[in-house]
């Protein structure tokens, strides 16, 4: 309870902020090059110092609380994305993460379009980043919401894929167009042949479906080498680059070009 009150807190006291991993593609000439941005929560508290996610989100959940964070999150990546466009980087896109709380809620659809108009962003630079639990929980709500979004031309993914309990009767319906695999099976990927099994297997699968596929975790030159031979475009990790400030994310993208 001290916790949530002091969550409740500190979006007035300016404590959250946003800080922004690099998503690179993986070009067939055996290149990469960002492509986009995955925004991820911070939150500094005076005395407690820097509070986890995975500490304040199911709180943020469980109060409430998330959806007006949820909508400052989106609205602040959204104009971080139209500072770095002012600031000559390529257009790059914008994954937000979405709770299943938020996901849920009636007016998500609405509020992500007036969001986008407020900002001035076209719908294709974000992209909503989805658990399978998420997804999972109310499956024809699920495909509601998506339906909606996918009208307005936002892009779904599914965030850590593989480690809840999405159905692949499901994966049909669901109108994504990005899975994540998650890093749980990217890490042993090097030396464990059931991992290298199972990501192959996604990344197939979701070929066959229409789907991207982006690794996440990606840490050693090994374990990319691995996923460029199997197809996958896209990927995210220490390898390239931790969470960054917007700032040091606009340096990174700059340097590479
Ligand atoms: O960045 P880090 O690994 O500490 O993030 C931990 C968890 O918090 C991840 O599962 C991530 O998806 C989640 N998370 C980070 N930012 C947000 C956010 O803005 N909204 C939601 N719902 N989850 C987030
Ligand atoms: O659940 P979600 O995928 O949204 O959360 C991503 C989390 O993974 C972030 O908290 C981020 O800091 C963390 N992360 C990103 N890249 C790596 C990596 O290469 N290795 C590890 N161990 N964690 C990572
Ligand atoms: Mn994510
Ligand atoms: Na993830």
């Amino acid at each position: 309870l001290l916790l949530e009150n002091a969550l409740r807190r500190a979006q007035e006291r300016g404590q959250l902020s946003l800080h922004y991993q690099p998503q690179l593609a993986l070009d067939a000439d055996g290149d990469s090059r960002v492509v986009g941005a995955e925004a991820l929560l911070r939150w500094q508290h005076p005395e407690l110092g820097w509070v986890s996610p995975a500490e304040f989100i199911p709180i943020a959940e469980a109060s409430g609380l998330i959806l007006p964070i949820g909508e400052w999150v989106l609205q602040e990546a959204l104009q971080q994305l139209r500072r770095w466009d002012d600031a000559g980087l390529p257009e790059l896109s914008m994954a937000v993460n979405l709770s299943a709380v938020q996901f849920r809620h009636d007016d998500l659809p609405e509020l992500v379009e007036r969001v986008l108009a407020d900002v001035g962003m076209p719908a294709e630079r974000l992209e909503l980043e989805l658990t399978e639990g998420a997804a999972m929980d109310n499956p024809s709500v699920a495909i509601t919401v998506m339906n909606e979004l996918h009208e307005r031309g936002v892009r779904l993914s599914i965030d850590d894929f593989g480690t809840g309990y999405s159905s692949l009767a499901y994966l049909k319906k669901f109108r994504v167009s990005k899975l994540k695999i998650d890093q749980s099976f990217v890490r042993d990927l090097t030396d464990d042949a059931e991992d290298r099994a199972i990501v192959d297997a996604v990344i197939r699968m979701a070929g066959a479906l229409g789907l991207q596929t982006l690794a996440e975790g990606v840490e050693t030159d090994g374990q990319l080498a691995f996923l460029r031979r199997q197809g996958c475009q896209a990927v995210q990790g220490y390898l390239f680059s931790r969470p960054l400030t917007a700032d040091a994310f606009a340096e990174f993208v700059l340097a590479q070009t």
